[in-house]
């Protein structure tokens, strides 16, 4: 009974196998619709019940033949190269899309845009004085080895001049050859160069870009990126300050997150604060049904620093600290991404393991 079907078959084959040979290959024919293979198969209501599996596999035998021979012509066709075999399956072409940290510097910019920030880009390596000494921390003053810096080998052209907290545009790179130069330990060295650029308040400035520090752990990357937030105007407080937090929180993780300043010390902003945001799973409280929640330690999350821009630093720009006063922030682009709600990414390294897998999946 199966016989009529195999013979059936062998005769398509042999058609296929010829076709081949012309570099006459139309899939349609054999596996289409309405090809010879289809028609084939239906003879299978035709076989007595009790061997209608034999028949079942010797049908899909003959389809993998036929597919076999199809795919192997394919990969080394034997027609000619001049003409295109249309009845070819396409084959759809990958599409890649930004890394996921280059997605949240997208999204960061256009909250910020939204509020009147203009996003600049200053030097990555930049002379110490922005980095430093105009953010009011004179040379070998302590608090700089909070910054685990990477210094550039260069000759120190700082010359005999000395510090004056006063006046420290003694010192600037402009006057003394440049001086020390450092790969960006923070964004915060946008904030000299901002004032110097607009020689006037106002200003509302978002600089995003890569900072370099000697640190390597789950929660830091010697290569990470830094948003830094300044305005400085007539009048500007913390309210200000808070303000855009708050605004901040809200765009970036959801309505129901707020943020919290908490008393800190940075040298260049008084008074200082360091900047948590609610945990969007427990809301703040650090209880979920009762329990401790497995997301935060105590219903927030750290992300970054901010406050009052020091007098200082306003005359290192240039700004009269009688006349204006300001705010600024700076976070982690990376540490603030990884707080998102659904994203649970123990491990910030992970954005720079090359991994496709990982990164496919934003
Ligand atoms: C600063 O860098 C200050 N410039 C922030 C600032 C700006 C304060 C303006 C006041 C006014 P801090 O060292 O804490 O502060 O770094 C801020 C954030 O950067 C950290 O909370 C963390 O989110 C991120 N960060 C710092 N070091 C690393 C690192 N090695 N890897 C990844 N993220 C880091």
């Amino acid at each position: 009974m199966l016989d009529p079907i195999q013979s059936e078959a062998n005769q398509i084959i042999k058609q296929l196998e010829t076709d081949l040979e012309k570099g006459n290959l139309d899939q349609t024919k054999y596996l289409g619709k309405r090809g010879l293979f289809r028609k084939l198969a239906q003879k299978i209501k035709d076989v007595p019940p009790e061997k209608r599996q034999q028949a079942g596999k010797l049908i899909n035998q003959v389809k993998k033949t036929l597919e076999t021979k199809v795919r192997q012509h394919l990969k080394t066709p034997s027609i000619p190269t001049n003409s295109i075999d249309l009845t070819t399956p396409g084959e759809k072409p990958k599409v890649g899309h930004l890394h996921p940290i280059s997605q949240a510097i997208e999204e960061i910019s256009r909250i910020f845009e939204r509020i009147g920030f203009i996003r600049v880009r200053y030097p990555e390596v930049d002379w110490d004085w922005y980095v430093f000494e105009s953010l009011n921390m004179p040379p070998n003053h302590p608090a700089r080895d909070e910054w685990e810096t990477f210094f550039v080998d260069r000759p120190d052209t700082t010359g005999e001049i000395e510090y004056d907290e006063r006046d420290p545009r003694k010192r600037h790179p402009s006057l003394i050859g440049g001086g020390k130069l450092v790969l960006t330990t923070h964004t915060s060295n946008s904030q000299v160069r901002e004032m110097e650029r607009l020689k006037k308040p106002p200003i509302r400035m978002i600089n995003i870009a890569r900072c370099y520090r000697r640190q390597q752990d789950a929660t830091h990357t010697q290569m990470f990126h830094q948003f830094e937030g300044l305005v400085i105007d007539k009048n500007i407080t913390i309210q200000d300050l808070k303000g855009t937090l708050n605004y901040f929180a809200k765009k970036f993780y959801g309505p129901e997150v707020k943020s919290r300043i908490r008393p800190f010390h940075f040298r260049f902003t008084e008074p200082s604060f360091e900047v948590d945001f609610s945990c969007h799973i427990c809301g703040g409280t650090g209880k979920v049904n009762g329990k401790k929640c497995k997301l935060c330690k105590s219903g927030w999350h750290e992300v970054g620093g901010a406050g009052m821009v020091h007098p200082n630093v306003l005359k290192a720009g240039g700004i009269d600290p009688d006349k204006y006063t300001g705010f600024a922030f700076g976070w982690g682009v990376e540490r603030t991404y990884t707080l998102k709600p659904g994203l649970n990414i123990d491990d910030i390294r992970q954005f720079y393991g090359n991994k496709v897998e990982f990164l496919k999946q934003f």
